[in-house]
């Protein structure tokens, strides 16, 4: 698992120099927003269980099929483990975020996540609905625009911040693809 800084590192090492100016300005880009990355976590996480339920909730209207006999989150103990795997995602992609790397969902989610569903009968195109559902709330709770749980904070440009919160969303639906 691999952060900002023991990326530069990796990197620099893998062409035997050493830290280049370029990877130095990052860092300093990456310090100096580094409130901003904490309460971006702080809003997703704190918010993770509304944030799931919804997706679930929002995936399900869309298809019913899913909560009938055969559907995939039928009987309760699949919509369970449907409700933990969204957890987990998010879960990873809080990580991802506070290290500002995505080896740790990487490596640790999303490695084998494709042909495990694919052996369990999950189907992808309903996971990555439910996936992008997360990924507009995650945004908006980024750049603080969630319409009831707006949070007390200096107003910034949070562009740069929220296109990687949702480069590591678009990461987990390509890797389901
Ligand atoms: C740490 C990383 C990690 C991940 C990512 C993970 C995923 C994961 N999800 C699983 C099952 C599952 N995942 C789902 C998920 C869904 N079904 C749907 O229709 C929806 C599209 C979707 C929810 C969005 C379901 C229903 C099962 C159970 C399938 C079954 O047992 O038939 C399983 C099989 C074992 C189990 O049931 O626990 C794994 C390993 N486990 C891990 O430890």
């Amino acid at each position: 698992m691999l952060d900002a800084f023991s990326r530069a590192v990796v990197s620099a090492d893998a062409s035997t120099s050493c830290i280049s100016s370029a990877q130095i300005s990052d860092l300093k880009a990456y310090l100096g927003e580094a409130n901003k990355r904490l309460d971006t976590v702080n809003g997703i996480a704190s918010n993770a269980s509304c944030i799931v339920s919804d997706a679930i909730a929002g995936m399900i209207c869309e298809n019913n099929g899913l909560i009938q006999a055969g559907g995939n989150c039928y009987p309760n103990r699949r919509m369970a483990a449907c409700l933990r795997d969204g957890e987990i995602v998010l879960r990873y992609i809080t990580y991802a975020v506070l290290a500002g790397d995505a080896s740790v969902l990487d490596d640790r989610c999303l490695n084998g996540l494709k042909e495990t569903y694919a052996a369990l009968g999950v189907p992808a195109t309903s996971a990555t609905r439910a996936v992008q559902i997360m990924k507009a709330a995650a945004v908006a709770f980024t750049t603080n625009t969630a319409s009831k749980r707006k949070f007390d904070l200096t107003s910034g440009d949070c562009a740069a911040l929220s296109a990687e919160v949702a480069s590591y969303f678009d990461r987990v639906i390509s890797a389901l693809g």
